[in-house]
């Protein structure tokens, strides 16, 4: 930016400020800038632009934007030798940018003016961008979280994750059952990344390891690997709210060596020489849906492998550009585990530094403890990663070793601590060897690591009982707990602009950065004009996503009703059919005639189901019969309805949860390690149902118990149930509703007749019931209840919700990173300063 004045004939005119074409924010420079993208970057006239021509010309405009802050960051953080954060995680489930970004950077309102002017509507492009779902659910949205939370508070950091080309499947509804399709959000190209084809890393997989003593008598293990692979990294600017700080999110895509097998195409074999090409592009192919029986195994360990190994060769090298040695790489790095999943990285930082670069074990092994915190995110036995230990021998031999041998002295360590205790080594060992032997990841990670931690209290005091108990009892100074928590600005700025609006009207802005300033809102809970306002914002919230559901299901629903909401991917422990089993019992309480009793209600159901887990997919083609039934039914006279959301995703969950009346967070108890979707709801003043599981105890005692509505069996009653012959029969035999419920399941009337369709859904709920739905049956119901009494009395609700909102400071995700950083991380914020960059001279090129 630069400042011209104009002198003419001695008389003084006011300094006109010109802008820079590809930074200014004025509304005429970024109308411009977006007309100059179209002509030059999409090479469009603007008459025949399509819609997404003009929504990269907008994103290319806000990227100019970005990248200045972005090199900046660069530059300071490099200048000022910081240390930073290195998240690694497989999954950055970052939803869509373009709004995030406005909001963040402060351009929102002049962008839609520019956007206007050019007789664009603006809405429409905000539509056409097509979310990167680089994740599952809520361990990768997490992970995008706590990158905006990074940002905002100025911390150095970097984000490493994998370019997956296929990110999570698309859902669509067909007869009721959920098919998949595949994800293209790289279909229409990507403007908000650069790739970085300079800082390409190797990655070796499989071959074998031989052993030699080096010149100076000194053993050295050399990997002689059967494949190689290149790990290119493209690059995401994270922007902070309202700061100038931009930190990368360093996704790696794999690509072949070379484009051919030149040997194969000589000899004429054209498909064989791109069939290599093909092998090695496959690891960064896809996104595993979770929950999946896992066959293809193998490919799943490589994609861990393959984005661990280049973000911490790409460590080393920006270690080693900023002119460091080695033996202060952990006073550089705090490299997060996000779950277990990049844990195999603790054996590749002890390769490197072994084999690579020469050092001894004992320090090696120091540096990288050092470096490494773990966090888990599960309890559930299915997602504690275990890998055959012949498959790995098989993708990593060298690390199979440096495994055993890490194992080895960690065991002789137990030893000394705990003598003659044969069975706790057995069950510490990183090997289990109790049938068929396995690599237990979670013990690695927590062997390796300085810092362990869970994502709520109920869940890290469990881990300390439960999967890590042993390790706890070693090490209880290495465990700890981070609740976690959301960002408010996608969670209520960008997606509750109206909300949003009225409480910084209200109290100023200062709770978009320090989310307990919310609590000034406490007193207006009390003045009905305010009260007024809130509930209109509230019913226009409901008013859309009415509009939303009749576009997409053709269903119309009442927006004066309660709008009951369930979204998160379907699992059996989170039960999304004991709400089902609720919705029936309504059905047949009006059919039974208690109509003018029940306070009208939509019930809003959305998620995905891995595809291969058939118990929740059923779960999906029961709520889509229940819906046709009770939708279609007239004695119902629209009283409830029901609407499965399909593609349940970020941008979905954007309009959700600013509409939501009532939170359904009803998982068995002691199952859900925190969840994060109940904050994103109460924060958009939303009323929670849910049981004391997760992070739901904590929003309780911070919301007060009387605007919460608690149902349900605590976690030590379930595991004493359990260990007295939970037996689901008897509540069925003994609740008269609670049998007809469950036997219209089975009768056909939610399956056009079948009998057979529902049959496993019954017989899991009678026979086994894993989940204890029978058992927390009456107690929902009885909540419910509540809930519609509470909901007939508006203006107390409201209050609830004004209140709920008010105490929600603590589920700023800025809270959870600011205690990873003083806890675990030890790093320190940096201020970056704005500053003209100089694009032709040469600046640093290090990260
Ligand atoms: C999930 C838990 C949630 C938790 C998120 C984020 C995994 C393995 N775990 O309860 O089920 O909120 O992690 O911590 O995806």
């Amino acid at each position: 930016m630069f400042e011209v004045t104009v002198v003419e004939k001695n008389v003084k005119v006011p300094t006109v400020v010109v802008e820079d074409d590809r930074t200014g924010t004025s509304v005429e420079t970024l109308k411009r800038a977006i007309a100059d993208n179209l002509f030059y970057i999409q090479g469009k006239f603007p008459d025949v632009a399509t819609r997404n021509d003009q929504y990269m010309a907008l994103a290319y405009t806000v990227r100019d934007r970005l990248v200045h802050r972005w090199l900046t960051t660069t530059k300071q953080f490099i200048k000022n030798d910081v240390r930073a954060v290195c998240y690694l995680s497989a999954e950055f489930l970052l939803g869509p940018h373009l709004v995030n970004n406005l909001v963040n950077m402060g351009i929102l309102e002049n962008v839609k003016k520019a956007v206007e002017a050019l007789n664009i509507d603006f809405e429409m492009l905000v539509n056409q961008e097509e979310e990167p779902g680089l994740g599952n659910g809520g361990l990768g949205r997490l992970a995008a979280c706590y990158m905006d939370s990074l940002a905002t508070l100025n911390i150095p950091a970097i984000g490493y994750g994998i370019r997956y080309e296929f990110g999570i499947f698309e859902q669509v509804i067909k007869d009721g059952w959920q098919i998949e399709i595949t994800d293209k959000w790289l279909h229409f190209g990507n403007p908000w990344e650069i790739p970085r084809p300079e800082h390409t890393m190797e990655v070796q997989l499989g071959g074998h390891t031989e052993g030699n003593y080096d010149a100076n008598g000194r053993y050295r293990v050399r990997w002689i690997p059967a494949r190689v692979i290149n790990g290119v990294p493209y690059d995401t600017p994270i922007s902070g709210y309202k700061t100038t700080n931009t930190n990368t999110l360093r996704l790696w895509k794999a690509e072949a060596p070379e484009s051919f097998n030149f040997k194969a195409f000589n000899t004429g074999d054209y498909t064989g020489s791109v069939q290599e090409k093909m092998f090695s592009e496959n690891i960064s192919k896809v996104l595993y849906p979770n929950d999946e029986p896992i066959q293809g195994r193998q490919l799943r360990l490589e994609q861990q492998y393959f984005f661990t190994s280049c973000s911490l060769q790409d460590m080393i090298r920006i270690h080693f550009a900023n002119g460091q040695k080695l033996e202060t790489f952990h006073e550089k790095f705090a490299v997060q585990l996000n779950d277990t999943h990049p844990s195999v990285g603790i054996a590749e930082l002890m390769r490197l530094l072994i084999d690579v670069y020469a050092m001894e074990w004992d320090e090696a092994w120091e540096i990288t403890h050092k470096t490494f915190g773990y966090t888990n995110h599960t309890l559930m036995p299915e997602a504690l990663e275990k890998w055959e230990y012949d498959l790995f021998a098989t993708v990593l031999p060298r690390h199979l070793e440096i495994i055993l041998e890490i194992n080895q002295r960690f065991l002789d360590e137990v030893r000394e601590k705990f003598p003659n205790d044969e069975a706790r080594l057995k069950r510490m060992s990183i090997i289990d060897e109790t049938g068929r032997k396995f690599i237990r990841m979670a013990h690695l990670a927590s062997i390796g690591s300085h810092a362990i931690n869970g994502v709520a209290e109920l869940h890290s005091q469990l881990v300390t009982v439960d999967v890590l108990k042993d390790f706890y009892e070693l090490w209880p100074e290495k465990f700890g707990n981070v609740t976690n928590g959301v960002t408010p600005r996608r969670w209520m700025v960008v997606s509750n602009p109206e909300l949003s609006a009225f409480i910084s009207e209200t109290i100023g802005e200062d709770w978009i950065c320090d989310l307990t300033q919310l609590k000034r809102l406490e007193p207006f809970a009390n003045d009905p004009a305010f009260r007024k306002r809130w509930a209109e914002i509230k019913h226009q919230n409901k008013v859309h996503l009415a509009t939303y559901i009749k576009m997409h299901s053709g269903i119309t629903v009442d927006s004066n009703s309660i709008f009951d909401v369930q979204v998160k991917r379907m699992h059996e422990y989170k039960r999304q059919l004991l709400n089902v089993l609720y919705v029936i019992t309504l059905y047949l309480q009006i059919k039974d005639g208690h109509a003018k009793d029940v306070c009208p209600r939509t019930f809003i159901f959305g998620g995905k189901a891995a595809p291969g887990y058939a118990m929740a997919k059923l779960s999906i083609k029961l709520i889509n019969g229940v819906a046709d039934v009770i939708n279609n039914d007239p004695e119902i006279k629209n009283k409830i309805k029901v609407a499965f959301l399909a593609d349940y995703c970020v941008k979905l969950g954007q309009q959700v949860y600013p509409a939501a009346d009532l939170s359904e967070q009803i998982s068995t108890a002691g199952k859900e390690a925190s969840g994060t979707g109940n904050m994103k709801f109460a924060m958009n003043g939303a009323l929670t149902i849910g049981t004391l599981d997760g992070a739901n105890i904590e929003i309780r005692e911070e919301v007060g118990a009387e605007n919460f509505f608690l149902f349900g069996l605590t976690d030590p009653e379930v595991k004493d149930l359990k260990a007295n012959n939970y037996r689901p029969l008897d509540y069925y035999e003994s609740n008269e509703m609670l049998r007809r419920v469950i036997d219209k399941i089975g009768d056909g009337t939610f399956s056009e007749g079948s009998r057979q369709v529902f049959a496993p859904i019954v017989d899991s709920l009678l026979n086994r019931d894993e989940w204890m739905l029978l058992a927390d049956y009456q107690a929902f119901v009885d909540a419910q209840g509540r809930v519609s009494d509470a909901y007939k009395h508006k203006d107390e609700w409201i209050k609830m919700s004004i209140l709920n909102v008010a105490r929600m400071g603590k589920f700023s995700s800025d809270r959870a990173i600011k205690e990873y950083c003083d806890n675990i991380w030890n790093v320190k914020p940096l201020k970056v300063v704005l500053e003209d960059l100089d694009p032709v001279a040469a600046v640093c090129a290090i990260y």
